[in-house]
């Protein structure tokens, strides 16, 4: 009753503002309108309309994702608090547990695409804690949600109308599936597209079934990687050490070099040898400045930002490979620092563009622009140009910090 109420309002509300503004056709339906229409897409799309009308009969309206999909966290995290937190003691000793417990399968996985085990290994632990948290949301009932509401509504209605034919395929139902709030599901939290897609029966049963099969999501996320361009042979990238002096406007992704260049840069492993001499192109990674570690980044680190886009996560999956495969711990200590709120990013943003280094509009998180904009801020008061927002940058421009 409440929450008509709230659906009422917020009608009311978009009825009101869509007069104003522009907002998609569909925003001013109820959800049980908006079921009707997505009932007759799926028909259309081949699913049995006897399945799609009792699947659609049960669907629900899921306020908290749509709450979840709104939120943002108010402190930015850095990449020593996020790292600290994904690669831990506990994570490398179960991902060798699970090499231990899957070794044949993923000996052979090695050999038909190219992944080795201890990626493969990484991604589920840092997915689902080896499958310990699957999440536990309905998934068709988030999807339907996030597919009627205007934000993603295009998106999220495609990723619905693939779960169905994922249902109907399978012959799952949709108590079986459940994930997370915006719809990724099982041990490596594929959305429906990766699924139907990419997922493989690694177990030969017959069916394919990433929540119950260990088996068949190692086989799905090696199958997945291999599609993504994954190159065989190669790592993903490695921590490195900096040469004294070393100018740090050559790191981002904008300024690719061969491995051999970045060597003659003086580039050299963390144990002082030389980082190679290939033709490898490779970027490098300074993700929480000049004091903290740097990596050089080799193609199959982009490989890793396409299963799930952040940097930080990259580097988490390719260090607790590392690790797993009794690779040792990261060589330089990560630096204390302060986590910013957005307010403070924001902040800093005015501040850069008011004095007129151009970082485009502010949106409270650091881009490209706001790095570029730090760098020139930074060269033009003599520090080091990392294009990090330290303590130092922050008190020198004046940003009030929150704590
Ligand atoms: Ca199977």
């Amino acid at each position: 009753m409440k929450r008509n109420l709230l659906r009422g309002a917020k009608t009311l509300l978009l009825a009101f503002f869509s007069a104003l503004l522009f907002v998609p056709a569909h925003a001013q339906e109820s959800f049980s309108q908006c079921k009707t229409r997505l009932n007759e897409m799926a028909v259309n799309r081949g699913i049995d309309r006897e399945t799609a009308n009792s699947v659609f009969a049960q669907l629900t309206y899921q306020p908290r994702v749509i709450e979840l999909d709104r939120s943002q966290p108010e402190f930015v995290q850095t990449f020593p608090g996020y790292f600290s937190k994904r690669v831990t003691q506990w994570r490398v000793d179960k991902g060798r547990e699970m090499l231990a417990k899957h070794g044949a399968l993923l000996a052979k996985l090695n050999e038909k695409y190219g992944v080795p085990p201890h990626y493969l290994l990484a991604f589920w632990g840092l997915e689902t804690n080896f499958g310990s948290y699957k999440g536990k949301m309905p998934v068709l009932d988030s999807l339907a949600t996030l597919a009627c509401d205007p934000r993603r509504s295009d998106y999220f209605t495609q990723e619905l109308m693939v779960a169905l034919q994922l249902l109907q395929r399978e012959g799952l139902t949709a108590q079986n599936m459940i994930g997370s709030w915006a719809g990724a599901m099982g041990h490596t939290q594929f959305m429906p597209s990766a699924y139907i897609n990419y997922a493989k029966d690694g177990d030969g049963n017959g069916q394919i079934n990433l929540w119950d099969s260990e088996e068949d999501a190692l086989t799905s996320a090696a199958n997945f990687l291999a599609q993504l361009g994954w190159q065989r042979g190669f790592r993903w990238g490695r921590e490195v050490n900096l040469p004294d002096n070393f100018d740090y406007t050559l790191a981002g992704y904008s300024d690719r070099r061969t491995v051999a260049q970045w060597s003659a840069l003086g580039i050299t492993k963390t144990d002082g040898n030389p980082v190679g001499t290939g033709d490898l192109t490779a970027y490098l990674v300074v993700p929480a400045g000049h004091q903290g570690p740097a990596f050089i980044a080799y193609p199959n680190f982009r490989v890793i930002l396409r299963w799930n886009n952040s940097e930080f996560y990259a580097i988490a999956v390719g260090h607790l490979a590392d690790r797993i495969a009794g690779g040792p711990e990261l060589s330089a200590a990560l630096p204390e620092l302060p986590a910013y709120s957005r307010t403070s990013i924001l902040s800093l943003q005015k501040e850069l563009n008011r004095r007129g280094y151009d970082v485009g509009k502010p949106d409270g998180i650091i881009g490209p622009a706001t790095r570029a904009g730090i760098r020139q801020f930074q060269t033009a008061n003599q520090m080091i140009p990392d294009g990090f927002p330290s303590l130092e940058v922050m008190q020198a421009m004046g940003i009030k910090l929150d704590t």
